[in-house]
């Protein structure tokens, strides 16, 4: 066959492929309603502790600030709290007693910096944004993030709080570990009437912003999964994973057992198909849908959830399970909304 008559028949296959494969795609569905915001600038932040998170980046954000400068400023407020049990200081330890964190940030040019399985530094969203500014790389983990952190003016501090020490000795004696339906966050314990529980304002929080010119960024900060084995890294420092920022389209982030968020590039995935015309909501319940379609039978005793904010200003969230909620403020609204899950009771 000659070339050209063998590029034809890949052509003719190709289009017929391509026509075969078209139901292979999602259709762009639209939420229920969509929340947007009037006016520029915006920040939403994951669970009830974005509130708090949110005022502070709102600080920078309200009088014209950058939306990069606004996330870190917010989700530091967090990792500095001793009392908020999986982001930084006070977060709970790994299982053999080291409270390792995870953090990622990334602005409205694709620039982005990480960090992972860094210990004994309050703010590892700083450690992360240096890593973007200063070096020419994206991600630092370990002992090379902390070393690092400590030449570029972080102080070394014991993260571990007496509180977290207490529950993880007690977690100790028994020691069971239990990946899926973790012990990391009550709210991801099952009730004993098998449904998710209600406790919520423990986890990771991701963020993401817009700012008065209309630029986006995002940051997103951890502890992990409590009790996780030694050396484990979750979705969150982990860039299209657990945040993504795409200032043309938008950017997302997501909180809850990161192996399931990695396994799908969630916050990437959420922004590409806001991409092709799914609203934020939408675009975070085609992810959720994307990881029950992967194994329901586990799906159902984790929690995953996304959230998103897309370049028109409209915002959404879904979760698997119940329980999962955001903060959003505006000059028109500082709220906390209920995000929408698909495990129905
Ligand atoms: C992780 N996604 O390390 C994070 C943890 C989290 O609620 O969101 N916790 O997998």
């Amino acid at each position: 066959m000659s070339n050209r008559r063998r590029f034809m028949k890949f052509s003719l296959l190709g289009s017929a492929a391509i026509l075969a494969s078209k139901n292979l795609f999602a259709e762009s569905p639209k939420s229920k309603e969509i929340k947007v915001v009037k006016d520029k600038p915006i920040v939403i932040s994951t669970w009830d502790f974005g509130k708090e998170a949110n005022e502070a980046a709102w600080e920078l954000l309200g009088k014209n600030g950058r939306a990069l400068d606004a996330v870190e400023r917010g989700v530091k407020v967090p990792e500095a709290d001793p009392n908020n049990q999986s982001v930084g200081l006070g977060g709970r330890p790994d299982r053999d007693g080291h409270v390792t964190l995870d953090a990622c940030i990334m602005d409205e040019n694709y620039k982005c910096g990480s960090v992972a399985f860094l210990e004994h530094i309050v703010h590892p969203i700083s450690v992360a944004r240096m890593v973007m500014e200063k070096t020419p790389h994206v991600m630092l983990v370990g002992e090379g993030a902390l070393q690092f952190a400590l030449a570029n003016g972080f102080k070394k501090e014991n993260l571990l709080t007496d509180k977290s020490e207490k529950e993880w000795k007690e977690w100790l004696k028994e020691s069971k570990y239990e990946p899926w339906m973790n012990i990391e966050n009550e709210h991801y314990r099952m009730n004993k009437d098998g449904k998710p529980g209600d406790e919520k304002n423990h986890d990771t929080i991701g963020m993401v912003a817009m700012d008065a010119n209309g630029n986006l960024s995002g940051a997103c900060t951890t502890s992990g999964l409590a009790y996780k084995i030694r050396g484990r890294v979750g979705d969150s420092p982990i860039i299209g994973a657990g945040l993504y920022v795409d200032n043309e389209i938008g950017a997302a982030t997501s909180t809850g057992v990161g192996e399931e968020v990695i396994r799908i590039v969630g916050s990437h995935l959420v922004v590409e198909l806001m991409r092709q015309g799914f609203e934020p909501e939408a675009a975070c319940k085609e992810a959720v849908e994307r990881i029950i379609k992967r194994n329901p039978e586990n799906a159902k005793k984790v929690q995953v959830g996304f959230l998103a904010l897309n370049k028109n200003g409209e915002y959404g969230a879904f979760a698997l399970q119940k329980g999962f909620s955001y903060a959003v403020r505006s000059a028109s609204e500082n709220k906390i909304y209920n995000a929408p899950y698909f495990y129905k009771d």
